[in-house]
């Protein structure tokens, strides 16, 4: 017996447009959720969407025998950035499974060792320059964020350096990367009639994707004239020599700019917005952020951090984790059925051209499996509690085969960054603050800033000094 799904009335011409708004449409659909219910429908001009956002709906929903990953239109405009990219593309497409199995190997958590030095090496950087601000200085939590994950991603994928924190203006490349995304968005709420006309904001848009192709061009074409033997190890590297051992062949050279910049879109605000959370919620948790200093206090000592030390963060690895429980950063993604389907052995029929957006952030509040779930605990991730969190009841990295492919990158990263910003600061904030969320692809607190006082070295653990030899009289 199937169901009526609900649906918020829709105006003439706009549909339900004006439900969702432009500025925060994840939030308004959050709110949509609570007065509808765990499933709805909304229809704007020429598409019309169902949102799911329980465990019940979701689970079903991620079983990859009947749904799959759906390229929606908002994916068709980050084309223009990403091109045929991991992101972008479409299961069936050669194109996807042939990177997936050439990329793979770049992304495992092995291979995180050869990038340790690059995630170090720009943390340092921003942290030495806190460190010369002083205590009395307002840091903007997402904008260093940012400034680090980006350069992060750039220096470990292929060994380019934008220096992000050596500039007051952000990189060219970044400009255009920002406004290009922000308008490859504003293009889905657009009827293309609309796009049309508005021929500036059409030239901007040509000269900054033009110009991301261009400068990862550059950097393909001159690592291909590095000389043997003196090319970095890095994903660049692994793109221009690895041979998939399925079909023999490697990727163009279109591709591999297209995963570049996949890559740098995929991989910078996403991450610096779960960094960015996570200080939020230590703030405004001290007995968690007393923990944590703890544990990073046991395990780096005073040193800088080694490889396998960063794996022994287990509470900040809990921590992040309850990050992305309350704010997944990417916090939504679409499946449609493979055939003609129903959701909840018939309850909802779903054909396959009906596209299902997962509100991530509702899922991770269902009562049904989350006690209390608005509030902060990484108790619920503690390692003796976790294997009872059911499949598909956490889904910031999405779902099965394209499930995001930098996951081990971004948690890796994020753990070394908040340790070592742990082992050499007190945190602060300047001003009481109160979440407030802005929505670009991506979520990030608004104004979260931050102040830091260097910990004295005597606070830290020091590594026992062998004791003094009697001083032995010069004869
Ligand atoms: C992906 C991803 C996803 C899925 C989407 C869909 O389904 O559509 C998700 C949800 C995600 N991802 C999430 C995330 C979060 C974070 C923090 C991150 N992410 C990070 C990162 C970093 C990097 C480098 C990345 N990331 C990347 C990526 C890629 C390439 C992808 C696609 C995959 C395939 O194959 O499809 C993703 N990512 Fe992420």
């Amino acid at each position: 017996l199937s169901t009526t799904i609900p649906q918020p009335r829709p105006r003439p011409l706009l549909g339900n447009a004006p439900d969702i708004g432009s500025e925060t449409p994840l939030q308004n659909m959050m709110k949509l959720a609570r007065e509808l219910g765990p499933i709805f429908r909304l229809s704007f001009p020429g598409a019309s969407i169902q949102v799911i956002g329980s465990y019940e709906l979701v689970a079903d929903a991620c079983d990859e025998t009947r749904f799959e990953k759906m390229v929606t239109q908002a994916l068709l405009h980050l084309r223009a950035l990403g091109g045929e990219g991991l992101f972008t593309v479409e299961t069936e497409d050669p194109k996807w499974s042939k990177a997936h199995r050439l990329l793979v190997p770049a992304f495992s958590p092995a291979a995180m060792r050869d990038y340790h030095d690059g995630m170090l090496d720009v943390a340092d950087q921003m942290l030495t320059r806190w460190a010369r601000f002083g205590p009395e200085t307002d840091i903007h939590v997402s904008d260093d964020m940012t400034r680090l994950t980006l350069d992060t991603i750039a220096l470990c994928g292929f060994s380019f350096r934008f220096n992000s924190f050596y500039q007051t203006q952000l990189h060219p490349f970044v400009d255009s990367m920002v406004r290009a995304l922000e308008e490859a968005g504003n293009r889905t709420r657009r009827l293309p009639v609309q796009t049309q006309l508005m021929v500036r904001t059409r030239r901007q848009f040509e000269a900054d994707t033009g110009y991301l192709r261009e400068l990862t061009q550059q950097l393909i074409e001159k690592r291909r004239a590095t000389r043997p033997g003196e090319a970095p190890r890095d994903i660049l590297s692994l793109m221009l020599e690895a041979v998939d051992p399925l079909t023999g062949e490697r990727l163009d050279d279109t591709n591999i700019r297209d995963q570049l910049v996949t890559f740098l879109i995929a991989g910078h605000e996403t991450t610096s917005g779960l960094l960015s959370f996570a200080l939020y919620y230590l703030l405004h948790n001290p007995e968690v952020l007393q923990k944590a200093q703890a544990e990073v206090d046991r395990v780096f000592g005073s040193e800088p951090p080694r490889f396998e030390q960063v794996s022994q963060l287990q509470y900040i690895d809990q921590i992040l984790r309850e990050t992305l429980r309350l704010w997944p950063t990417a916090p939504a993604f679409s499946l449609h059925a493979k055939a003609h389907d129903t959701l909840l052995g018939g309850r909802y029929p779903i054909g396959p051209d009906d596209p299902l957006l997962v509100l991530i952030p509702m899922l991770h509040r269902d009562p049904a499996v989350w006690k209390d779930p608005e509030r902060f605990d990484p108790e619920r991730f503690a390692p003796e509690v976790r294997d009872s969190i059911p499949p598909h009841a956490w889904k910031p990295f999405g779902n099965g085969m394209r499930a995001c492919i930098g996951r081990a990158f971004a948690m890796q990263e994020a753990t070394l960054v908040l340790g070592m910003m742990l082992q050499r600061f007190h945190l602060s904030e300047p001003e009481p603050y109160k979440l407030r969320i802005r929505e670009t692809l991506t979520l990030k607190p608004d104004g979260l800033k931050l102040r830091v006082r260097e910990r004295k070295p005597a606070s830290r653990p020091v590594a026992p000094r062998p004791t003094p030899r009697p001083a032995v009289p010069v004869s």
